[in-house]
């Protein structure tokens, strides 16, 4: 912290003209210009004057008390929320050493709250009842609605009643396998108005995913929808769901209440398997229920959710959130990071099934009484169709979205106006710097700040993040870390690294919406995340600092890539792979190599019409020459169509790695890929 501090504060009084960047100077000063230099982005003067943050100077004072005085910083912001009951005199406790006992993490211990509470009834009473809290726009043009907060609220305390009328009691777990229709967001609220714990599946799962969820965390209620459609296709949910009841009864995890959401434009009752008593349809009890209920106030460290992440190894982990730390911290985090408004209309394009729909598409934008559409599977072609129709402001999603929007071409945005955006944000992997640039100036037309927020299931919120307004931008860096929030760079050895520096990014101290641990396994909680780097929370990412003091993610350390003693970060090679303009998309995987320990092969779609030739092969492999060195040239371009992706657009590596080496029946599990024909087309591709 120290260190973070003193270069930060180096940084914002430029000591002896160390740093040759007059714009940043004068914005320490005040002064905000737009304008690009030195590859910093800087925001317009009209943007910062009206951000939250708008000055690094301001930044930094509050960056500085929230690292000094943490209960204090904390203790205002928290005040701005409701609660039932103070916290205690400790507003946090820690340890995340395992040299000196259990890791534990606690927040505002003692203050008795509700977050559905916060997020409902408080906008409701302060007379927001009829600002509409959720857009809902459909698989086809022409199906959409909304709700405003009042609207939300009675759905909401609906489902509550119901679920407190079959037994479902504070702390009990229910586990949601919805898609993206409004019931899902709903369906979290309504736990946590009664004190449930909520386990949201992704619904795109499969059944013995499903089914292993269930069986660890035993809920007596699944709440689902009898199908989906994706596109022109039909996912029949209600079969998935009773395979898998099927499998954890048979294991000891019987489920008494499957509550089935009737989504008719994808399939009707009759042709939805049905078994009495325990499968009810949702249509037909939930209305009947009165339209308020009351709240129950639960402990801020009372759990608020379970959310299942894979991890390199075993079973997947269930990660868990409590409830006072976690409303704090996502509810300021989405404040600043995305500098919301009032007026804003806010547009994340992730599915509730993952954290970002967790934290930044229910409770961080509820929180703050804002107006959120709420996407379910539109074209990716309709994007910029549907930020002209509800006047988007503050567009959040993925690099992979981006830079498929990229490979279909410019023509696609410019058809469409736009202008109602400002900010715009990108989350769960590295952006590389073509594909920054490209949202930037061709989405964004160079008036919208993005923000790189770096995050995990695990920290609950932004943890390095840009603060639009307030810095100049780096494309692919996601500059500095949240108010609170103290990153190191350790080398192998677990010792801080100072300055320009790479390594294994890790958190010193706790903030408030750390996860408190795996459930039901506390022991792997501190082995995985506390014992590879004691005193630490490990994150998994690598990580470099510039000179500047901004920090720029690399990617998970098992992908770092280890060629003639260079470190090599697979996100850097595909950066510069990505940014030849024949390159839509590359994936880089080590595989072993007799002379320099491991060899670079990469994985490279180019954009749509390009021919794979000899000659483009070459001129690929002299782009990452040229930009990182000789030492990170390719060994291997293999030609691919397409890349295997998780459902939520992250690319499978370890399916990478097994056709890189060739290892084509070791593939394993393909069937969560967002299309595992993609495997056969690289198999076949595999030595041309
Ligand atoms: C929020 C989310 C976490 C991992 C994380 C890192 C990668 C996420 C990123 C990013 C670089 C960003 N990641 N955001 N890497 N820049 N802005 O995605 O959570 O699904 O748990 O994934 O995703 O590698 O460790 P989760």
């Amino acid at each position: 912290t120290e260190n973070h501090l003193r270069h930060m504060e180096s940084l914002a009084t430029l000591p002896s003209g160390a740093r040759k960047i007059p714009q940043l100077n004068a914005m320490i000063l005040g002064e905000a210009m737009a304008s690009e230099e030195n590859d910093l982005v800087y925001p317009s003067e009209e943007f910062s004057l009206q951000a939250h943050v708008p000055r690094p100077a301001k930044y930094l004072e509050m960056y500085k008390r929230s690292v000094e005085d943490p209960a204090g910083f904390w203790s205002d912001i928290a005040s701005e929320f409701y609660w039932e009951q103070k916290w205690g005199q400790q507003v946090y406790s820690e340890n995340l050493d395992v040299r000196k006992g259990t890791v534990n993490i606690e927040w505002f211990k003692g203050g008795i709250t509700n977050i559905c509470y916060n997020c409902l009834d408080r906008n409701v009473e302060s007379g927001n009842g009829d600002k509409v809290a959720l857009y809902w726009e459909g698989n086809d043009p022409g199906f959409d609605g909304s709700l405003t907060y009042k609207q939300l609220l009675a759905q909401v305390c609906q489902l509550a009643n119901y679920l407190k009328d079959v037994g479902v009691k504070k702390g009990d777990a229910v586990v949601i396998y919805l898609p993206m229709l409004m019931e899902l967001p709903i369906a979290m609220l309504a736990c946590a108005r009664i004190g449930a714990v909520h386990s949201v599946v992704f619904a795109g799962f499969s059944a013995e995913s499903l089914a292993q969820r269930i069986m660890d965390c035993k809920p007596k209620v699944v709440l689902t929808s009898n199908a989906v459609r994706r596109g022109a296709k039909v996912i029949g949910l209600k079969d998935i769901v009773d395979a898998a009841l099927l499998e954890s009864a048979k294991n000891g995890a019987s489920v008494d209440i499957c509550l089935t959401y009737e989504n008719k434009s994808a399939m009707t009752r009759e042709s939805t398997n049905w078994k009495e008593r325990r499968d009810i349809w949702w249509q037909d009890v939930v209305p009947k229920y009165p339209a308020t209920c009351d709240v129950e106030w639960v402990d801020a460290e009372d759990p608020l959710f379970l959310l299942y992440t894979s991890g390199s190894t075993g079973k997947p982990k269930g990660v868990l959130h409590t409830t006072g730390g976690y409303m704090v911290y996502t509810g300021t985090t989405f404040k600043y990071a995305f500098d919301y408004k009032p007026s804003d209309v806010y547009w994340c394009t992730a599915d509730c099934g993952w954290i970002t729909g967790h934290s930044y598409v229910t409770y961080g934008p509820l929180l703050n009484g804002a107006t959120c559409l709420a996407p379910t599977y539109p074209a990716a072609g309709r994007c910029w169709e549907i930020v002209d129709k509800y006047k988007v402001t503050i567009f959040y999603t993925a690099p992979t979205l981006v830079r498929s929007l990229m490979r279909a071409g410019d023509e696609y945005v410019t058809r469409y106006s736009r202008k109602s955006l400002r900010v715009l944000g990108s989350v769960g992997e590295p952006i590389n710097p073509s594909a920054w640039r490209w949202f930037f100036n061709v989405v964004g037309e160079s008036r919208c700040p993005i923000s790189d927020t770096w995050w995990q299931t695990e920290t609950g919120g932004f943890m390095i993040t840009p603060l639009p307004g307030a810095w100049p931008q780096k494309p692919g860096s996601a500059t500095y870390p949240f108010f609170g929030v103290q990153p190191v760079i350790v080398d192998e050895k677990g010792n801080e690294i100072e300055g320009e520096c790479s390594g294994y990014l890790c958190i010193k101290h706790s903030w408030p919406s750390a996860f408190r641990t795996l459930y039901g396994d506390h022991e792997r909680y501190e082995t995985t995340y506390f014992k590879p780097f004691p005193g630490y929370y490990f994150t998994g990412d690598g990580c470099s600092r510039d000179n500047d003091g901004y920090y720029w993610l690399t990617g998970r350390v098992d992908d770092v890539i280890n060629v003639s003693g260079h470190r090599i970060g697979t996100a850097e090679v595909e950066s510069a792979l990505v940014s030849h303009p024949q390159c839509a998309e590359a994936a880089v995987v080590g595989v072993e190599h007799e002379v320099k320990g491991q060899g670079i092969y990469v994985f490279v779609t180019l954009v749509e019409g390009v021919p794979c030739t000899e000659e483009l092969r070459k001129s690929l492999i002299q782009t990452v020459r040229s930009q990182i060195g000789a030492f990170a040239a390719p060994d291997k371009i293999h030609w691919a169509p397409g890349l295997p992706k998780t459902r939520s657009g992250k690319i499978m590596r370890r399916i990478l790695r097994k056709i890189a080496s060739r290892q084509l029946g070791e593939l394993g599990d393909t069937s969560t890929l967002a299309d595992p024909s993609v495997v056969d087309q690289l198999i076949a591709l595999a030595d041309v």
